[in-house]
């Protein structure tokens, strides 16, 4: 299987390119899987766009004549060659794609809308006056993800893609909403303690120095 890449990115970028939880779901699924490496102007392109991903990003994924795109639908499909990642069971993994499905559109919604003020936006007025709103609405998300999270290991009584992409999620936040709860940060410690997650992040992080501008 091949996924792919961008060639580079702006430092604050490196190591959370979406490439990443997929290739930390191929990491801890034992599978083998190659990289092509795009540029800026092939992401823009019309080829790219029909061929890999409608909206022009990465990861896409090519298995034979199948092309996928969105990380966690990619993640589920290597999660179903691996049950390390998907339970074989038909309830267990039901759970673990339910997951999946809530970091992405539970979860993120409102930590990425935090993250476009607090990085991309920061100091323009509408973004300091949406500021506390968008901070409230993350909060009341993160901390019932916390509530559900207290006294348990991972999101089921084992560790799944639904963690997997979970953690992705929670590491991205930039501000500390996550780093200063006494249930989310080791959550999110014991997720990337996995030397899956070293892996992945390390071959991210090769692919683009490898192309780094050199200076
Ligand atoms: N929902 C998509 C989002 C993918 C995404 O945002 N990719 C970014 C890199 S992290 C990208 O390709 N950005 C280039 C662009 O949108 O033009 C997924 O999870 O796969």
């Amino acid at each position: 299987m091949r996924l792919t890449a961008l060639r580079s990115v702006p430092d604050l970028a490196r190591g959370f390119v979406r490439d990443l939880p997929v290739r930390w779901a191929f990491e801890e699924a034992g599978l083998p899987y190659a990289v092509e490496l795009v540029s800026s102007e092939q992401l823009d392109s019309e080829a790219y766009r029909r061929d890999r991903q409608p909206f022009g990003q990465v990861p896409a994924l090519r298995d034979g004549d199948l092309t996928l795109f969105e990380s966690g639908a990619i993640v589920v499909y290597i999660g179903e060659r691996s049950p390390t990642l998907l339970p074989a069971d038909p309830a267990g993994r039901a759970r673990a794609v339910t997951w999946v499905l809530a970091a992405l559109n539970s979860v993120e919604p409102r930590t990425q809308a935090l993250d476009l003020i607090d990085v991309f936006y920061a100091g323009e007025a509408w973004a300091t006056l949406r500021r506390p709103q968008a901070e409230h609405l993350a909060r009341l998300r993160l901390t019932k993800l916390a509530g559900w999270l207290a006294g348990r290991t991972w999101l089921e009584d084992r560790f799944t893609a639904g963690d997997l992409v979970m953690a992705c999620v929670l590491r991205a936040l930039h501000c500390d909403l996550v780093r200063a709860d006494p249930v989310l940060q080791p959550y999110l410690e014991r997720c990337l303690a996995r030397p899956a997650f070293a892996r992945a992040l390390a071959a991210q992080l090769a692919d683009l120095d490898r192309h780094a501008a050199p200076g």
